[in-house]
């Protein structure tokens, strides 16, 4: 074993701060977390790409619970680092880099959850092995228990255990997630093979080769076109799903330059939908608010097609120009920048500040996309087109969607909604139940100042396909716009909300999650702020109730507890409590009231998940999926990872 000079301890310490709050680090000690770890050593591989040293990756999940990423860039230096006087390599993966920026490269990934640096993957790790190849030399690191180095120096440098050639270089990292730190340890291969085909785009002629030696599998991926061939993907994926969608473009948009320092590439089609989806970019990082990198894009497609509408004669002198809402009518884009230096903002850091990301995409977008549309008049004249029927659909709409909403302000919601009594939405909390016997349930139990229920009847529309006007005709959701007083679509205001938490309560199966994946979409696509701002909530019933004698010494008294999934009942079996009963809840409808206070609704005790959109692709996909009426839908997709509290009674 290694001796310990003064600045290693200092470093281990900062290790060990990493293993006490992982979730500071990286978001969860969940399934997601677990997929942190890889994506924090393969951006430092994607960087090297950037940097121009690295045209391939390689990841291979292992047999042994191991995960190894090698690139064939210059390969992490291995000389003596100035002032910390231990290989550099040992630095970078034992010393704790605030923001996770290192060397200096320009266009690193950090900001937002990345870019914390993988001296926090050994940190979390219980066995880490780095190699590279330098100078027809190669050089081996390891460690242990969360970074502590395992291989001796030889007058402060790493040992050479082996040779290779001249023009052989790289850097090859192995790790295995430490078991007592996270829930689970298991990677899914449908996890990384999507994020590495994202990757691929956003990094055109990268090639990243995923191996997974557990079910015997292989995929390249590998795309000359980059985000161009993206768009066809998304939309690609949209038209399987829907036999009735339809590309109004030939082919993708797509448009690069530079303004400045800052690197600019769009692309963009359109398809006959009602929505619009813009996928921003930073550094490859998905800025999933967007921010002014997408206010720049809005401002300058908005002014292109205005300009080209009036030379056109599409729109006469006394014409009003054309809303930037028409425009992108079933628009369907990707911005993605590179900046020097990159603001997220927010509070989860998903949205970009820089203002001159702001002027660089709307000079660089509105400059190469006039000179595309020059040459593909065509293209010009179906966005055009398709603008008019959106401008005119949207006017006769008009009407009748005041007059609809003009009635929902008079509707008599007293049939099904119980109401609170308090009238500060500050303190207000409204429950939408499943069904009506499990709503009787909740609005015996609650608590009537402030718990509001409404109980849903049979399934919500699906509004995935559907127009604002078609969806203001259902009844589900008129009653509930209606109870939360804050209207929709464009004439929504988060202001006028009556409540603080709007809190789903479905039953733990496939008709439950259905319901309320349902729900999730309609607030997605026309109350997006009101998940944008937390006020959205699953709450979540207990899945089990045991009754046992506790491993304590003295009282062996009875106790019962709660649990709310099968993680927890297999932590519990393993504390060694001795188990007398344990009942399954199978739906909401099985607890007496004061069960539901005590589990679902009492603020005291209840568990409750924050709803929020971690990536606008995957949620877009989910209520794509939706379309196809035979898919079962995923649960939890915007579900943020819940704390499961310990409920004692
Ligand atoms: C599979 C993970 O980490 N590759 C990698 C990392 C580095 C370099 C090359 C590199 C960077 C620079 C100069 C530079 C890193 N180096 C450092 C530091 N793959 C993986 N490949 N030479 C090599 O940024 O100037 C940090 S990461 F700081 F030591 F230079």
């Amino acid at each position: 074993m290694e001796q310990y000079n003064g600045s290693q301890i200092v470093v281990l310490e900062g290790l060990e701060a990493v293993r006490k709050r992982p979730g500071m680090y990286i978001g969860s000690t969940g399934s997601r977390g677990l997929h942190h770890l890889i994506w924090e050593i393969l951006d430092n591989g994607i960087d090297e790409h950037l940097a121009g040293f690295c045209s391939c990756i390689d990841i291979v999940l292992q047999k042994d619970g191991g995960v190894s990423v090698t690139d064939h860039g210059r390969g992490v230096p291995v000389d003596i680092h100035p002032t910390k006087k231990i290989p550099t390599v040992r630095v970078v993966y034992t010393v704790l880099h605030a923001g996770g920026k290192f060397g200096n490269t320009v266009y690193k990934v950090s900001g937002g959850l990345h870019g914390v640096g993988a001296s926090v993957v050994n940190a979390l790790s219980s066995k880490m092995i780095v190699e590279i190849k330098k100078d027809g030399k190669v050089y081996r690191d390891t460690y242990e228990n969360g970074g502590r180095p395992t291989t001796e120096l030889v007058q402060g440098l790493l040992p050479i255990v082996g040779k290779c050639p001249k023009n052989d270089t790289g850097t090859k990292v192995i790790f295995y997630p430490d078991s007592t730190i996270f829930e689970t340890v298991e990677f899914k291969p449908e996890v990384i093979i999507k994020r590495l085909r994202e990757s691929a785009y956003l990094n055109k002629g990268l090639t990243i080769n995923f191996i997974d030696e557990i079910n015997g599998t292989e995929h390249i991926f590998y795309e000359e076109e980059g985000i161009k061939s993206f768009i066809s993907y998304l939309t690609g994926n949209a038209l399987k799903d829907a036999a009735e969608s339809k590309l109004l473009l030939s082919e993708p948009v797509y448009v690069e330059g530079k303004s400045g320092d800052i690197e600019v590439e769009v692309a963009f089609t359109y398809t006959n939908s009602y929505q619009e989806q813009i996928n921003s970019y930073c550094n490859r990082i998905n800025v999933v608010d967007g921010g002014t990198l997408v206010t720049g894009f809005k401002n300058a497609l908005t002014r292109v097609m205005n300009k080209y509408a009036r030379e056109l004669g599409i729109l006469k002198d006394k014409d009003e120009n054309f809303d930037g809402k028409d425009i992108r009518n079933g628009l369907v884009a990707i911005v993605s920048i590179k900046h020097p230096d990159p603001q997220f903002e927010g509070q989860t850091k998903t949205k970009l500040g820089n203002t001159d990301a702001k002027g660089a995409v709307d000079d660089v977008f509105a400059d190469e996309v006039t000179r595309y549309f020059d040459k593909n008049i065509e293209d010009l004249r179906a966005i055009l087109d398709n603008t008019m029927k959106s401008y005119n659909a949207r006017k006769a709409g008009d009407k009748a969607r005041t007059a609809i909403l003009k009635q929902l302000n008079d509707l008599d919601t007293r049939s099904k909604l119980a109401s609170c009594s308090s009238k500060k939405s500050e303190e207000c909390e409204i429950y939408i139940v499943e069904g009506d016997s499990a709503g009787g349930t909740v609005k015996t139990a609650r608590n009537r100042k402030t718990q509001a229920v409404l109980p849903l009847r049979g399934k919500i529309l699906n509004v995935e396909k559907a127009s604002l006007e078609k969806i203001l005709v259902n009844n589900e959701i008129k009653t509930m716009i209606a109870s939360f007083g804050c209207g929709i679509g464009d004439d929504f205001d988060i202001n006028k909300l009556r409540y603080n938490k709007i809190i789903i309560l479905t039953d733990a199966d496939v008709d439950g999650s259905h319901i309320s994946t349902l729900l999730l979409t309609f607030f997605y696509r026309f109350m997006p702020e009101l998940i944008m701002e937390g006020k959205v909530y699953r709450g979540l019933p207990p899945l089990y109730k045991v009754d046992y004698e506790a491993s304590g010494k003295t009282r062996k008294a009875k106790q019962s507890r709660y649990l709310f999934n099968d993680f927890e009942l297999e932590k519990f079996r393993k504390e060694g409590h001795k188990i007398v009963a344990l009942q399954r809840y199978k739906g909401l409808g099985e607890m007496d009231a004061d069960q539901l206070w005590e589990t679902t609704l009492n603020p005291e005790s209840r568990i409750l998940a924050q709803i929020s959109i971690s990536d606008t692709i995957e949620a877009d996909e989910v209520t794509t999926m939706l379309m196809s009426t035979n898919v079962p839908p995923r649960r939890a997709f915007i579900v943020k990872e819940a704390k499961y509290a310990k409920l004692d009674v």
